[in-house]
């Protein structure tokens, strides 16, 4: 990907433990690499297809002046995260913020922070079969649309499926839905557990009836086989509930377990005859 960098960006704020450094304010310093395709802008030669580093560099030292935060890893933390949500063609940042002036009492150039933030894409399952199916899907989804950290949602077509693992119940409607996240993996997992709460769910039967269910199923690359998160979701190759809506967002995204396309992993389901 490429990049553009800001060095040694000058801010005078207010950040820091004592209350001398929130009144008085002392100098800060960022260095910014922003991440971001570059190429349609080169050969257009053209601002509004790239993203401006003057506006960028503007916005921090704005941004840094009117917060005070009390260590420079939540000014790093926000402030990354407001870059990301204004400048939508900033894929990915890392931000070093330094601070050459910390009363430490001791001889030393600075001190920073170094954080690397960015958009994630990630695909979940959604599903239910309880109650009014159809609303419950249309209130997860609209639930996931309006979460600030969320972007570029996109649902596959809904379908019916027959309950698959064994527990007699209700026929369910499944489906697919793709987004960009600033969440990382287990804060999403959160927000997807309080968005299955508010919509009435209760855990009783492992794989008995909901309300409303949505699973991660990949989170770009990340890789966790962790009981509270695990992901890629371990049964999605024997899932064609899960598989046949993927297959309508992205046929070609690999499972980094086991490096099969989603096509791949449909196809050999539907050469066996036990799977649903
Ligand atoms: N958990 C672990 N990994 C994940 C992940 N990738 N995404 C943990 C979400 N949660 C994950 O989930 C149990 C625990 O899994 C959570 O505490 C979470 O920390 P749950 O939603 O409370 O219970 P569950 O859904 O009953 O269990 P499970 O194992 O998640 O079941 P699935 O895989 O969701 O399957 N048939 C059809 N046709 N369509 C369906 O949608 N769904 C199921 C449930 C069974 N049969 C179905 C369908
Ligand atoms: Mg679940």
């Amino acid at each position: 990907m490429d990049e553009i960098h800001i060095k040694n960006l000058e801010v005078y704020a207010g950040h820091g433990v004592y209350e001398e450094e929130n009144r008085n304010g002392q100098l800060f310093v960022a260095d910014m690499i922003l991440y971001a395709e570059l190429r349609k802008a080169g050969l257009a030669d053209e601002m509004a297809l790239s993203t401006s580093y003057g506006e960028v560099s503007r916005f921090a030292n704005r941004y840094l002046r009117e917060h005070t935060f009390r260590l420079i890893e939540a000014a790093a933390e926000h402030l990354a995260r407001e870059l990301l949500l204004t400048f939508p063609k900033v894929e990915r940042l890392v931000l070093e913020l330094k601070k050459p002036e910390a009363p430490i009492g001791l001889p030393f150039s600075y001190v920073s922070v170094k954080i690397e933030r960015g958009w994630k894409t990630a695909y979940l399952g959604i599903g239910s079969n309880m109650g009014n199916k159809r609303e419950f899907l249309d209130f997860g989804l609209q639930e996931i649309k309006n979460h600030p950290e969320i972007k570029d949602v996109c649902c596959s077509d809904i379908i019916t499926t027959a309950p698959y693992g064994g527990v007699e119940q209700d026929d369910f409607l499944n489906g697919a839905i793709e987004l960009k996240t600033l969440l990382p993996p287990y804060e999403l997992l959160a927000f997807l557990q309080e968005t299955e709460k508010k919509a009435g769910r209760e855990r009783k039967v492992r794989w008995g009836p909901r309300t409303l269910d949505l699973d991660i199923l990949f989170y770009q690359d990340f890789i966790s086989d962790d009981i509270r998160l695990t992901v890629p979701h371990p049964d999605m190759a024997n899932r064609r509930f899960v598989l046949e809506p993927l297959m309508e967002l992205c046929p070609g995204y690999r499972n980094p377990v086991n490096g099969k396309s989603v096509r791949e992993m449909l196809e050999e389901l539907e050469g066996d005859s036990v799977g649903r």
